[in-house]
């Protein structure tokens, strides 16, 4: 019989040994499994067949990062990545880490609005991104507030007037590439933006050290056949989850990685099917599909080995009903983009629901909302973790970062579960403000911010109802400015203009006489929920 995970003052281990976690800059790292796996294919757009061996890879980056070195780009320096999944996203995240310059992954749907947000706070020197997006960004970066006037050019997939082709850059020599010093467990790797237990998005400082800590804490807990399982991207790469252990759990493991740029539904069970995907990285609703689609067949899943599933909670009874149609373990992950992102990752045979025990090197407890005691197995409160996947904290902003992660290296989650007996996580409820829609963030503050704006809105509030397909779907509680009319659609309407698809007030507009709010002004969205 196993030891036991607890300890005498309630804090939980990982029941997988502690690993070694080489002590390297992100692309030392990825780099040296290049030269292991060489002329294995590494990255394969499926659409096109575009593709990438990871020899030919490594060399790419080498160039870009030479290229990006001759243009006066250097360490500190931020580039955003505004684009869909495309092979020529991790070549463009290994040449920036070569060289010691920061990626702030930008979410393809943004608005110009919200993009601006972004490029504005992260300091974004220059951005990459494809065709179809092209406006966008150029409407961020002109647009009248020109809030992101930092950056000063455009990286294109293709070509287009006024921006550098990734072509060009593929041109250098290499001869500029440059012997930059890291360090890996202070030097920032990527800078995705997530609004944690609170307010606006924030920038998550996220170390090399950080990251490559997490692809080995998963490597370790699941079973990966190096250089043999297929990965499939679908799920977005500015995402943590398909930026770490999608898109670089795949390279870090010599495994092919097939990129689609959306989830299309005939496009994904062709892909699954023609590529032999072995490995699926998935969110509830895309088991939800697999689960009830007729289109889905036996011979679009047989090669699949197993599925994660992560970003929101796997409700058990979606788990029987896709394990009973389709005899496919599924493995549930959580965390967060705040933990690079995996905290904790089922390890068959833990049960039902539950997400696994913590990943190894790390340590987690669950803390008793009221006393902030360390509560025991089977006890719920907010879940607390530590260890080396643990953000470096917020881009300015030290009040956050404190708020989240205590003197003693504790980064509070905002999520409120348990641990069992044997140590396997069970998510229940959420503490934070924040909404999830498909696993997406949809931050409340940022809605409220938004709708404040409105000439008829007095005041605001925005809330998640509970969804079975989605999660949850956001829900605005107004109160209208005394004189004024506005209804619904008009809300809607005024919404829909200035926010990504994910953030529409699916869940609809309620009008009521004041926002319930505590005497220091927040807003009581308990109250609001019943
Ligand atoms: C209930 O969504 C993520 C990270 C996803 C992830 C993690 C481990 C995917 C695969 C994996 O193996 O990050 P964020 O920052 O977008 O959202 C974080 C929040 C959590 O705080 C929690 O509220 O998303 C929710 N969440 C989950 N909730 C994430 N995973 C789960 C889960 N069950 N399995």
């Amino acid at each position: 019989r196993q030891q036991s995970v607890w300890s005498k003052e309630n804090i939980v281990r990982s029941p997988i040994a502690n690993a070694d976690i080489p002590n390297v800059s992100f692309s030392e790292y990825i780099f040296s499994r290049c030269d292991e796996f060489k002329d294995n294919t590494a990255v394969i757009d499926f659409e096109s067949g575009r593709n990438y061996s990871y020899t030919v890879m490594k060399g790419a980056a080498i160039k870009v990062a030479s290229a990006l070195t001759r243009l006066g780009y250097k360490k500190g320096d931020v580039i955003a990545v505004y684009s869909a999944n495309v092979p020529e996203y991790s070549i463009i995240m290994l040449a920036a880490s070569s060289i010691g310059v920061i990626v702030t992954p930008a979410n393809p749907s943004y608005t110009p609005g919200e993009l601006a947000i972004q490029l504005e706070h992260s300091k974004a020197k220059a951005a990459f991104t494809i065709l179809p997006l092209l406006p966008n960004l150029k409407e961020a970066i002109n647009s009248k507030q020109s809030l992101a006037s930092s950056v000063k050019e455009i990286f294109i997939l293709g070509e287009a007037e006024g921006c550098r082709p990734v072509s060009e850059l593929l041109k250098d020599d290499g001869t500029m590439f440059p012997d930059v010093s890291i360090d890996p467990k202070n030097d920032i790797l990527i800078l995705p933006y997530s609004s944690g237990t609170t307010g606006l998005p924030k920038g998550v400082m996220l170390t090399h050290h950080n990251c490559i800590a997490n692809l080995y804490q998963v490597k370790l807990a699941v079973d990966i056949k190096q250089g043999v399982d297929r990965f499939l991207g679908i799920l977005p790469f500015y995402h943590i989850y398909g930026m770490i252990p999608v898109q670089f759990g795949a390279i870090d493991n010599g495994c092919p990685l097939i990129t689609l740029p959306k989830f299309d539904p005939p496009v994904f069970l062709r892909a699954l099917q023609e590529q032999k995907i072995s490995i699926l990285h998935a969110v509830p609703p895309i088991l939800l599909f697999m689960a009830k689609h007729p289109s889905v067949s036996k011979e679009c899943v047989q090669n699949l080995k197993y599925i994660v599933s992560g970003a929101a909670p796997l409700g058990v009874g979606l788990s029987k009903e896709f394990t009973e149609r389709h005899e496919l373990p599924i493995y549930q992950g959580y965390g967060l983009t705040e933990t690079s992102p995996v905290i904790a990752i089922d390890n068959p045979p833990a049960k039902l629901g539950s997400n696994g025990p913590v990943v190894c090197n790390s340590t987690a407890k669950v803390k008793d909302v009221e006393t902030g005691r360390s509560l025991g197995p089977g006890e719920e409160g907010e879940i607390c973790i530590k260890g080396p996947q643990v953000m470096k904290g917020y881009l300015n902003n030290q009040q956050a970062t404190n708020d989240m992660i205590d003197s003693d290296g504790w980064l509070h989650t905002g999520d409120i579960g348990y641990f069992c007996e044997e140590g396997n996580l069970v998510i229940e409820d959420r503490l934070k403000e924040l909404i999830k829609y498909k696993g997406f963030q949809v931050p409340p503050a940022e809605l409220e911010a938004i709708l404040l704006t409105h000439p008829s809105v007095q005041d605001a509030a925005v809330i998640g109802v509970q969804d079975a397909g989605t999660g949850e779907l956001p829900k605005a509680f107004i109160v209208r400015k005394p004189n004024t009319d506005v209804q619904e659609d008009g809300i809607l309407k005024f919404v829909e203009e200035k926010v990504a698809q994910h953030k529409r007030l699916r869940g609809g507009v309620e009008f009521i006489d004041v926002i319930p709010k505590s005497p220091s002004g927040k807003i009581l969205r308990r109250q609001l929920r019943e």
